[in-house]
């Protein structure tokens, strides 16, 4: 049998376990606080209300340990985890076991199942990593709970991209989910340029913070973008007002094509500058028609410790979609909040400059959840060489402060995941990631030590190229 039939042979038991459950229980519904654990709490939460069953909602940043025991205090009898729970199985073994326990995940599995575990996971059965998110796995679970389960399929997708699994289309699972969301009419497929935010940002800004495509001279650089569009021959402008893409002329649109293109010359994958634009008709709010801003938007929420917000917002609630989207731009103006910090402290103590690095210190001036966004930020500006380090520190409210470390270019072949890692062995705490952008938290006390562990590490690993 295939890896997908197994899969879905394992959905269909596990909804036949849980429709044994009477519904006067109330269900513990634990998620993930980024786009996917929103997007998939939303979609259980719909399946739980078409099956007139009442829930209590918790959204985790992470599920640790100390969580997992205070809720095996609580009075709920069953608990059904998405987007998390497949990387806690020995914890979920320890403190659960005298209850009812559904995990809906796609994170890697560590430790062994166990029987009172209902446990669905894409990886058991070898399919590949980005063929299926949590969401796409709650959305198959949700098949069994009610006929209406179609009317979320957007969202099932919208989760999917927020975990970046939308690369030039969809894979797998994911494709059967987009034939449904297709068939629905809840998403129309389009072909458009890379850049996110297309719908409802100006132009400049566009590009100025289009992470997605990275222009050199531009990314990053409000000033280089407007000198871009300029050289090209475009006027930013319409009146008082700033252009939006759908401002630009046909002739226009070329023109800016064209220029990114010759921008972009130098790095690999020049020409890619096109991707699928997943357009949803039913939304009435411009930002909320494309979904790779909708997955931006529930990141925002989560990152702004909105979760609810964002579960609103993919329930389809109108208000509360107004008020994501308010929310939302807190978010960008903490963004520009961060971006100015830096540029008004580069020459201040809390900014310590290598040859081929800089540490940044922000303490309690950046929100923690956004400084790894401010470093990737900074990295893409053009201002630095590729391989040049960026490491950002921020405060958190409990006495411990985020870390992050990001890379200009990627031509460079370091492992940012391995520096940190060496650094927190020298001054405590813990660090995650990958080659490419790592991060890593560490008691506030210890930031004197870290920071000094991390230039002698930084300054070793520069001086050795
Ligand atoms: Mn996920």
């Amino acid at each position: 049998m295939d890896g997908v039939q197994a899969f879905k042979e394992r959905v269909t038991e596990i909804a036949k376990e849980f429709k044994k459950i009477p519904k006067s229980e109330t269900i513990r519904l634990v998620s993930h606080l980024d786009c996917d654990g929103i997007c998939a709490c939303s979609i259980i939460i719909n399946a739980l209300n078409k099956d007139n069953r009442s829930y209590s909602i918790l959204i985790l940043p992470q599920l640790k340990d100390e969580t997992v025991a205070k809720l095996a205090e609580e009075d709920y009898q069953t608990f059904v985890f998405t987007d998390l729970g497949s990387g806690n199985l020995p914890s979920l073994n320890r403190y659960l076991s005298n209850k009812k326990v559904f995990v809906l995940d796609h994170h890697r599995v560590q430790g062994l199942e166990a029987d009172f575990i209902q446990h669905l996971n894409p990886r058991v059965f070898n399919l590949k990593e980005n063929e299926i998110s949590g969401s796409g796995v709650a959305y198959f679970f949700s098949k069994h709970l009610t006929s209406d389960y179609k009317s979320m399929s957007h969202i099932a997708l919208i989760g999917a991209i927020g975990d970046i699994q939308e690369n030039n289309g969809f894979s797998g699972l994911n494709c059967e989910i987009l034939d449904d969301a297709i068939s629905e009419k809840k998403i129309v497929v389009r072909t458009g340029l890379r850049l996110f935010g297309v719908n409802s940002r100006p132009i400049h800004k566009l590009l100025e913070y289009g992470s997605d495509l990275e222009i050199p001279g531009v990314t990053g650089s409000e000033s280089g973008t407007i000198q871009f569009l300029h050289s090209i021959g475009i006027n930013p402008k319409k009146g008082y007002a700033w252009k939006k893409l759908t401002d630009l002329s046909d002739s226009e649109l070329q023109k800016l094509v064209a220029g990114i293109i010759m921008r972009r010359s130098d790095l690999n994958n020049s020409e890619d500058i096109f991707s699928n634009i997943y357009y949803l008709p039913d939304e009435s709010l411009s930002v909320l028609k494309n979904a790779k801003e909708f997955s931006t938007l529930l990141n925002s929420c989560g990152r702004l410790d909105k979760a609810s917000l964002g579960i609103g917002v993919c329930l389809g609630n109108p208000e509360l979609k107004r008020r994501a989207v308010k929310s939302q731009s807190n978010y960008k103006r903490e963004i520009v909040t961060a971006m100015h910090w830096f540029s008004k402290n580069k020459d201040s103590s809390d900014v310590i400059r290598g040859d081929g690095f800089i540490i940044m210190n922000a303490k309690y001036n950046v929100l923690p959840t956004i400084i790894g966004t401010t470093a990737s930020i900074l990295v893409k500006s053009g201002d630095f060489p590729d391989g040049f380090l960026i490491l950002s520190l921020a405060r958190n409210s409990d006495m411990t402060t985020k870390i992050s470390l990001r890379i200009a270019g990627r031509t460079s072949n370091v492992d940012l995941k391995k520096i940190l890692s060496d650094i927190v062995a020298i001054s405590g705490g813990e660090a995650g990631g990958h080659q490419y952008a790592a991060g890593a938290v560490i008691d506030t006390a210890v930031e004197e030590d870290f920071i000094l562990a991390a230039q002698n590490i930084l300054k070793n690993l520069i001086r050795k190229k």
